[in-house]
């Protein structure tokens, strides 16, 4: 494959240059470690072939990232300057939003209004949020003795290896990126394989912003071979990530080897209680979206809902309403489309599985259960990866369906009797992302939040996300935060100076 860009129109009519290289020095260039096809999820075609990079280009564009991190135009660049580069990329993402969200919907599944409103809008968002950070990262000065003080600096941790999943391309970008580069880090950020593209404008507009060559470097390839490349090598600092638990474990081996600084953002399987004394309608609500969005590919989707008994019944039936009305399944294009298809084939499969391992387990199909089929629909369902929204019933805690992330529109729903009981199985887990909890009775409403095992909880609503607000989790959800103030923590460290004015010893 020798193009380095290729014209390309979607189904939309949106047309526009894809480049297709790997982002290096603010070029792109030829990978070695094979192509990348990306598949329409909707139809099973092909989009595009892409470059993929070997370890040899991870090492070039680490390479890369530890030359600008040391050279003038970055390490000496004002901080508000920093701060200004950030901002003009997030004016630049507004102004090419319409083209990265067609490519988003495209490449990933998601429907196309909610790539541009949502994801799309929280890109800018965040960008512009950690651009205003840059001049404001200070140190302390702290008096120890009458001769003696100490001062302490913020400094970059250095190059920074990103590795981003599928499910929301471009805003796990800017998740990662904006404290990176706010804190004056370099980056090599790997996007996942099963979404490549929309990342490859968003490179386009880093070097129209104006960021030094080398200062963000991005490289498309597989996780065997270009992920391990960038956690194993010597020059990266600092590596985050976001994906499977399973991977994080594999990561944490790697990184070892050279003691690098981590942060790791991985799976979950967060529990949503609703009390008796709750708003039915906003639980109904809250509960729905806050598994079925993003085609239930959310890492704190709330896939397990505690009901307390004496509305269990009531809110079943609403439920099943509710997944009627409002899970509209359709292909990206479709104004009506509330869920796309899955992102691949592999995930479709595996959702498939685990509705399967759900029945046999004994579970009761309430909805779904099985691949999303209609006739005379404006989307071709002959093709493509679509899966019924799924809600399963007499379930048991420990029931496969109820301890392991399933990653697709699937929900688990049980009843309960006491706060007590729900606190106690609502932690019954290895993970520790999000938790929600539905209740009228303020002081409950807190109690549970401060009980609840994981790194964020919403009460009255679920799936709020903030770029001023932190995010992570605890458990095997991860190490480590992202976002807000917490989030420059991550990607800068602090040195002590210690200063003597004084002459005696
Ligand atoms: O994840 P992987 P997969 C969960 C979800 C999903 C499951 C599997 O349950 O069904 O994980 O998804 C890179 N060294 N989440 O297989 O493998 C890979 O190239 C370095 C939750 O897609 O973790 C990609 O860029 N990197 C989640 C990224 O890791 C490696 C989002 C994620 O892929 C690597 C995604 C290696 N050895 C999946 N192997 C969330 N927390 O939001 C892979 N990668």
């Amino acid at each position: 494959m020798a193009d380095l860009a290729v014209d390309l129109t979607a189904p939309n009519g949106q047309k526009y240059k894809l480049p297709t290289g790997l982002f290096i020095n603010n070029e792109f260039v030829k990978g070695n470690g094979g192509t990348i096809v990306s598949i329409d999820p909707a139809t099973e075609k092909e989009i595009v072939t892409i470059h993929a990079a070997s370890a040899d280009d991870v090492d070039r564009a680490v390479k890369a990232a530890h030359a600008a991190l040391k050279h003038s135009s970055w390490k000496l660049l004002p901080p508000t300057d920093r701060g200004r580069l950030m901002a003009r990329l997030a004016d630049l993402v507004e102004e090419k939003r319409e083209i990265l969200a067609t490519i988003e919907a495209w490449d990933n599944g998601k429907p196309y209004s909610v790539a541009l409103n949502d994801d799309l809008g929280e890109v800018a968002l965040t960008l512009r949020y950690y651009s205003g950070w840059a001049d404001k990262t200070f140190g302390q000065t702290i008096s120890t003795t009458p001769e003696k003080f100490a001062y302490t600096l913020r400094q970059p941790i250095g190059v920074v290896g990103q590795i981003i999943p599928w499910n929301f391309p471009l805003s796990m970008a800017a998740w990662k990126l904006g404290p990176a580069l706010a804190c004056g880090n370099t980056v090599v950020l790997k996007p996942a394989e099963q979404t490549p593209l929309s990342v490859l404008i968003l490179a386009e507009l880093i070097k129209e912003a104006g960021f030094p060559p080398g200062v963000v470097n991005i490289v498309n390839g597989y996780g065997r071979e270009a992920g391990s490349a960038l956690v194993e090598h010597p020059l990266v600092d600092k590596v985050a990530f976001t994906g499977s638990t399973a991977t994080a474990r594999q990561i944490m081996k790697m990184a070892s080897a050279t003691l690098k600084n981590i942060t790791l953002e991985t799976g979950g399987k967060s529990p949503l209680l609703v009390f008796s004394d709750a708003d039915l309608e906003q639980a109904v609500k809250w509960s729905h979206s806050g598994i079925m969005y993003n085609q239930g590919q959310i890492c704190t989707a709330t896939s397990r809902i505690f009901v307390q008994k004496e509305i269990y019944n009531t809110f079943i039936e609403k439920y099943k309403e509710a997944v009627k009305s409002t899970s509209k399944v359709g292909n990206q294009w479709d104004e009506s489309t509330f869920q796309g298809p899955q992102v691949t084939r592999a995930q479709y499969e595996r959702i498939l599985d685990y509705i399967e391992i759900g029945k046999s387990e004994g579970a009761t199909v309430l909805t779904g259960g099985e691949p999303y089929r209609e006739e005379g629909s404006s989307t071709d369902f002959s093709k493509g990866f679509f899966i019924a929204p799924t809600v399963f019933t007499d379930v048991n805690d420990s029931m496969r369906i109820c301890q392991e992330e399933i990653f697709g529109p699937v929900v688990a729903i049980a009843s309960f009797e006491t706060e007590e009981e729900a606190i106690s199985r609502a932690n019954n887990t290895t993970y520790g992302l999000g938790a929600a909890v539905f209740t009228t009775n303020l002081q409950r409403g807190h109690r549970v939040a401060a009980e609840i095992e994981s790194g964020m909880v919403w009460i009255n609503s679920s799936q709020d996300s903030d770029p001023r607000v932190p995010f992570g989790g605890v458990k095997q959800s991860g190490i480590g935060r992202e976002l807000g103030e917490a989030g420059l923590e991550a990607y800068s460290q602090i040195k002590a100076v210690h200063v003597n004015m004084g002459t005696v010893l």
